[in-house]
């Protein structure tokens, strides 16, 4: 699959080796062979420039670790962007109590839907579930048959109705039969269409009204590539789509499908197809691909140490900070580090115990510049000792920072609560400390954030599965 990218990425990274350390002129360079590549593997051209913009950005801010090479670095930071590029993602498939879960397969003509339905029922028995098949291509004359045969090989029963052509009414009286025989899972198998047609998109999503579907998998041929990406655009405008199974796989492709689906449909690749076989199913893991692109889990693996290390001894430093207790001072050194090394979510997600606190939530990096507005309008000795202001010295501040007193309030009071938890937490052992970091994870996002902003600095982003299932209705009206 990634054997063209895998070559011009060891020429770009041999190149760089030997030079003495990172330039922006020679990771300049670098980048130029690097978009080259991603355009000649098919990878969409918004996607090329976010992914060299990013490795241009980190590369140039990259930590200088004495021990590593300048090629090692680079390598570190392609592989981290590739994974960002590609996850994250869950390939998991979230079933509902009591069942059935509703899985509705869409996708365009030959795309591979028929055959991953086989693979899916066998991923699932083989995980304890007991899925049930429905027929609902009326369409092509002999597509129940061959869900029947599949369903046959892998020892899943089929639902089939022949006595009609309303495949809604195949999909409602399936979901009903796999309760009365007590299956826990439905797997619709709809009608292929040739390219993007009215009619058969306004059937899938007639479907998907009708039966509620908890699902919903869009299955993409990796051989068409980019097409195979804006085919993914348009159903996910119709139908919202849970994820993306791509097929073909095993072919010789050119990979860029698998690396611009998600940046440009904004949903994840849950699985990949890897041939005609029904066991040829592999759950997507950004990781696993990166690492099989790059052909150098092993760089990876010693930069990721070398980094470790000297975070470790960082981090030592900023204990003893802690304990003696940081003031405003510190923290406006702090912030302007957060703000030079790019989005604060991302930054959120590198602390032990805040990526699963924080996973929900959307932290407003502007936000960051009205704090520093704040402290810089503070005297040294305001900084330093930040009890000593009272009433009029925050009047002050706040008119100097454009800003209100509740919100010169707001953060002094949340930063002596983060000053405080943090000299107790530097007398923890590390694993209280890790405990608490959840903690603090939350002291910091419901605490500063919102109350600095206001309350909205702090998105809620997920929405319930109910909500989605009523998009959903709304959408394929
Ligand atoms: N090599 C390879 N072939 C695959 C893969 N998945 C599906 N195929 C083949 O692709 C062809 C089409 O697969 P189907 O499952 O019939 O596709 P479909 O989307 O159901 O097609 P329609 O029902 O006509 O819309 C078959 O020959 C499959 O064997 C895969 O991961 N790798
Ligand atoms: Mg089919």
């Amino acid at each position: 699959m990634f054997e063209g990218l895998t070559q011009r990425f060891n020429g770009v990274f041999n190149r760089i080796r030997g030079r003495g350390r990172i330039t922006e002129e020679n990771v300049r360079e670098a980048m130029r062979e690097v978009r080259t590549a991603l355009l000649e593997a098919d990878v969409h051209v918004q996607v090329v420039k976010k992914f060299t913009d990013d490795v241009m950005t980190k590369a140039l801010g990259a930590k200088v670790i004495e021990t590593l090479h300048p090629d090692q670095v680079l390598i570190k930071i392609v592989h981290d962007e590739l994974v960002a590029l590609m996850g994250p993602v869950d390939s998991r498939i979230p079933y509902v109590t009591p069942g059935p879960t509703v899985v509705l397969m869409a996708g365009l003509q030959g795309s591979g839907k028929t055959t991953t339905c086989g693979k899916l029922a066998k991923y699932m028995m083989a995980r304890g579930k007991r899925p049930l098949l429905v027929a609902a291509d009326l369409k092509r004359p002999a597509a129940i048959e061959q869900l029947e045969v599949i369903g046959g090989q892998v020892g899943c029963p089929v639902y089939v109705e022949r006595d009609h052509q309303n495949p809604v009414k195949v999909c409602r009286n399936g979901v009903l039969h796999a309760r009365k025989t007590d299956r826990d899972v439905v797997v619709l198998d709809t009608a292929g269409r040739l390219a993007i047609d009215e009619e058969l998109m306004a059937e899938v999503a007639q479907i998907a009204n009708t039966t509620n579907p908890h699902q919903i998998y869009l299955v993409i041929d990796a051989m068409t590539g980019q097409d195979a990406v804006n085919t993914a655009k348009h159903f996910n405008e119709r139908l919202e789509l849970d994820g993306l199974i791509l097929t073909k796989f095993d072919s010789d492709t050119r990979g860029g499908a698998a690396l611009s689906a998600k940046t440009i449909t904004g949903k994840p690749i849950k699985f990949i197809g890897i041939g005609e076989k029904l066991d040829a199913l592999e759950e997507f893991h950004a990781d696993r691909i990166a690492g099989r692109i790059l052909g150098m889990g092993d760089v990876v693996t010693l930069v990721e140490k070398a980094q470790q290390q000297y975070d470790a001894a960082e981090a030592a430093k900023l204990q003893k900070k802690m304990a003696t207790g940081l003031n405003l001072e510190d923290f406006l050194v702090q912030l302007r580090k957060m703000k030079s090394m790019g989005p604060m979510k991302d930054l959120m997600k590198m602390v032990p115990g805040m990526a699963t606190e924080m996973g929900n939530l959307d932290v407003d990096d502007r936000e960051l510049g009205r704090f520093e507005a704040i402290i810089q309008s503070m005297t040294p000795k305001e900084r330093a000792h930040p009890e000593i202001i009272e009433a009029s010295r925050r009047r002050r501040i706040a008119r100097g920072s454009g800003t209100d007193v509740k919100d010169v309030s707001g953060l002094i009071k949340s930063f002596t609560q983060v000053r405080d938890m943090m000299k107790v937490m530097s007398k923890m052992s590390l694993m209280d400390r890790m405990k608490s970091m959840g903690q603090f994870a939350k002291l910091a996002a419901g605490g500063i954030m919102p109350r600095f902003k206001g309350g909205s600095t702090v998105k809620k982003r997920q929405i319930s599965s109910k909500e989605k299932r009523k998009n959903r209705k709304r959408k394929s009206r």
